[in-house]
């Protein structure tokens, strides 16, 4: 790598951040069953310093996403105790995602319900999750549907269109003006015949439905396996409604395995959109990159140490596409030059960059060595062990 090189890498690195979620320090599972991990976070607090932990390492996840029925039990009430937790570990309050899907209230769905006083409720839930937002200084609302139907004729797909419509008006209104909202589609699961919000398409119609501060976001686990993502982000980019990402893996469906464990190649190809596009504009597109993820058999802690190291990988290795030579390529037709400047740029070894990277901020050069070193995982595992034997929390 030469020297041109590696200054652009320090150059991206300075602002890629990604954000954690507090789901993936937990307990979860499969809806088979739960595998216990002694060292699991039992509360928010164990969350927000494990959290910490990463930050601290590897110093790019300053925010960790809250999910409100799991992490703000006490509704609004909740923020003054988690203002305290972000403080104390250093990392702050990221998106707020509503829990429109694990009460009774939802069997039949929230904002696509049939009975108006559960879509009430629903809304109700997301106005508070903004109020929640607001006291936490956190920007975004993350907009996650189970709705849907699992037999064909059982549900009224374009009443509910028309339900969904009004309440995310009527949610988006509630925004203050530095907030955003994002739509996150995925196309089947819970539901098995038909999802509300089942692809980017329907996503983008509804962001644009309900005002300017809604974006689309995309989960790179909500698609089907054969999707072109690159392409519907490249789509979004160009339309300027792509507001975030939930980064994991998948081999067949929302397997939410760690990001770049199958496809690394997919994952290079997204970031080579997003700084293509900014190389052809001069535009910085406002992102939010955020993990996922819930590790159910590897480390909780490690595992996200060994996402986002690799998210940081891959966001280098496409920051090396030669965008000049790409594009003349591409005019020209020149089709191998053009299909190498992405394999050229894939197949170099950023690692090395990007650890003098971190030695040039006072961080560890290697973060997963720095935390196995740590004691940390130690100590957590004996203050949590015996909670953890009784503990069991939701599927995230
Ligand atoms: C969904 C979706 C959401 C996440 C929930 C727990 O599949 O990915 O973003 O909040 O799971
Ligand atoms: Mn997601
Ligand atoms: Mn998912």
């Amino acid at each position: 790598m030469n020297s041109h090189e590696t200054d652009r890498i320090f150059h991206v690195l300075e602002s890629f951040r990604i954000e954690l979620p507090s789901w993936g320090f937990a307990n979860t599972g499969t809806r088979f069953g739960k595998f216990i991990q002694p060292a699991a976070a039992t509360t928010i607090e164990e969350k927000f310093s494990d959290a910490g932990q990463v930050h601290l390492l590897t110093g790019i996840c300053p925010t960790m996403a809250l999910h409100v029925l799991w992490d703000c039990p006490n509704g609004v009430s909740s923020a003054s105790e988690i203002r305290q937790y972000a403080r104390q570990y250093g990392v702050q309050p990221g998106s707020i995602n509503p829990n429109l899907f694990q009460d009774q209230e939802y069997k039949y769905g929230s904002f696509g319900n049939p009975e108006k006083t559960v879509r009430q409720r629903a809304v109700q839930h997301v106005k508070e999750s903004i109020e929640i937002g607001l006291r936490l200084s956190s920007r975004d609302i993350s907009l996650w549907f189970a709705d849907g139907s699992n037999y064909p004729g059982t549900a009224n797909i374009r009443q509910r269109k028309i339900w969904f419509e009004e309440n995310l008006r009527a949610v988006h209104d509630a925004l203050a003006p530095e907030q955003r909202m994002l739509i996150e589609y995925k196309p089947f699961e819970p539901a098995f015949y038909h999802t509300d919000i089942a692809d980017w398409g329907m996503a983008l119609h509804m962001a644009r439905t309900a005002g300017h501060q809604a974006k689309v976001l995309v989960d790179t686990g909500h698609h089907y396996a054969a999707q072109n993502i690159e392409q519907i982000v490249a789509w979004l980019l160009a339309e300027n409604m792509l507001g975030g990402f939930h980064f994991n893996d998948r081999r067949y469906a929302d397997d939410d395995l760690t990001m770049g464990s199958i496809d690394l190649y997919q994952v290079f190809r997204i970031f080579h959109e997003i700084h293509f596009f900014e190389w052809e504009t001069g535009q910085r597109p406002d992102i939010a990159y955020m993990v996922d993820q819930s590790h159910n058999l590897k480390g909780k802690i490690e595992s996200m140490i060994q996402t986002v190291t690799m998210a940081q990988q891959l966001f280098a290795k496409a920051v090396l596409v030669d965008s000049t030579k790409l594009a003349m390529a591409q005019k020209k037709c020149n089709l191998i030059d053009a299909e190498s400047a992405l394999q050229d740029a894939f197949a170099t070894d950023v690692r090395p960059a990007i650890r003098d990277w971190r030695d040039s901020k006072g961080l560890p050069k290697d973060p997963m060595e720095a935390f196995r070193e740590s004691g940390y995982l130690e100590r957590i595992t004996k203050e949590r062990a015996a909670k953890n034997a009784h503990n069991v929390s939701s599927y995230a």
